[in-house]
């Protein structure tokens, strides 16, 4: 199946230019294509994931992706989608920021694969060179001011204010397109739907600076926001944002948020987010009508997604978590589990030391007095580490420190805490 055909029946196409010019493209060549992203923060977050793996999706069917970093472009700030003018970050956190993310972006891209092996570029190294005198000249000149108070990301901010910075903004993005159709042979830029203007405005400055030559053709192609059934935002969860970095969001959150997906949402997620077929997800849509309590597909998108933007053995220890928080089991988990497992919960920093479970439920401030703890444990209220103490006069031993640093107490059915020994 011809690529555009696999990506419209997931759903993934928002807007393209020439639809039909494009598919040609396609079938007649390898098509070296990018997507950009801003180094804004130290991570990407799952809202990154499908341009990403759209880039990836062309790579599969054998062009050639350019990961493109806005080394350049992120010291100025887009303010496409945004209702109000960025902070700048300075040259060093930018530097560090675009380290990350290459990093991130190398994992999902395959850089050793021959003719369509994929490429990374930095668009600080060209547009760190720009002159001003000659920018305005060679590059500016063809953007009139009309157009570009046209564009929505501009008309969406005139009220608000937009400065001179962010105007310009567009105008980087388009000289970027430009650089890398003359570099690298790029004719067609994707991005989310948020994009469509500054890809748009790439297009048009190729065709006005090649004029002269003989025909040049680029295309643009964008990718849908992600809505939910329920209205609220994609990809934000209490903690806010939800980063591909194991470090931002472990990867049994990361796992577990898929895993939350909404019934009305997980078959379409399915066609952004993973490269299972089309007759396969039909299959997951139906064992989810049938038995929509087995989760089936959810498993599946959690899985699938695991495993990409981590790895098989983050995978295997987020379903360890999940099954040991399940049944209880909390001591088959070990020290780097139960750091994942109980991230959120409140955590006390305590001494080794001989102790009674009296004391240390007061010492932690689990249970508010002795009277309390003593109460507490009789009632079979107290567990650690999944097993139920009670025990009045029990002291806590060796083995009850998992990894020989952490225990973990739960009160009554909810409440847990992590005792840190270390
Ligand atoms: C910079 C230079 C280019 C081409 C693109 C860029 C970045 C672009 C941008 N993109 C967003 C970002 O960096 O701001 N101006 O966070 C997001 N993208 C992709 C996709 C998306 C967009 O990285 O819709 C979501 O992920 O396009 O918001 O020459």
């Amino acid at each position: 199946m011809d690529i555009i055909q696999d990506l419209k029946s997931r759903g993934l196409i928002q807007q393209m230019t020439d639809d039909e010019g494009l598919k040609k493209h396609l079938a007649d060549n390898i098509v070296t294509l990018y997507c950009g992203f801003d180094p804004t923060a130290d991570s990407l977050h799952i809202g990154h994931l499908v341009p990403a793996l759209m880039l990836k999706r062309f790579q599969k069917a054998g062009h050639r992706p350019i990961a493109l970093i806005g080394g350049g472009t992120g010291m100025i700030g887009d303010p496409s989608g945004r209702t109000s003018e960025r902070q700048l970050n300075d040259e060093k956190t930018v530097n560090y920021f675009t380290e990350q993310i290459k990093k991130q972006l190398a994992k999902i891209l395959d850089f050793d694969q021959g003719d369509n092996s994929a490429v990374a570029r930095d668009n600080g190294e060209w547009l760190g060179q720009l002159k001003i005198i000659d920018f305005l000249r060679d590059t500016g000149k063809h953007f009139g001011v009309n157009y570009m108070l046209a564009k929505d990301s501009v008309q969406s901010r005139l009220e608000q204010g937009i400065s001179f910075t962010e105007f310009t903004y567009m105008i980087l993005q388009s000289y970027d397109f430009m650089k890398l159709f003359e570099k690298e042979h790029c004719t067609l830029q994707i991005g989310g739907s948020d994009q469509w203007g500054n890809i748009t405005a790439g297009m048009e400055l190729i065709r006005r600076t090649r004029e002269e030559e003989e025909e040049v053709k680029v295309f643009g192609l964008t990718v849908p926001l992600i809505t939910k059934a329920d209205g609220t935002k994609f990809g934000k969860t209490a903690g806010g944002a939800v980063w591909l970095d194991p470090e931002k969001t472990t990867p049994y959150e990361f796992y577990q948020f898929w895993i939350n997906t909404d019934d009305r949402d997980v078959i379409k997620f399915l066609k952004y987010f993973t490269f299972l077929s089309i007759e396969e997800i039909d299959q997951l849509a139906t064992e989810l009508e049938e038995a929509p309590e087995k989760r089936i597909p959810h498993v599946r998108l959690a899985e699938e997604l695991t495993k990409l933007v981590h790895s098989e053995e983050a995978l295997a220890q987020a379903q360890r978590i999940t099954n040991a928080l399940f049944s209880g089991d909390i001591k088959q988990l070990n020290g780097e589990e139960i750091k994942q497992g109980f991230k959120d919960v409140p955590t006390v920093r305590l001494k080794k030391e001989a102790k009674s479970l009296v004391d240390l439920l007061v010492e932690a401030k689990i249970s508010s007095s002795k009277r309390q703890a003593r109460e507490d444990i009789q009632n079979g209220a107290i567990y650690i580490n999944g097993e139920r103490k009670q025990d009045l006069h029990y002291q806590l031993a060796d083995d009850d420190q998992i990894d020989d640093q952490f225990t973990i107490i739960r009160r009554g059915k909810k409440k847990y805490f992590l005792l840190d020994f270390s």
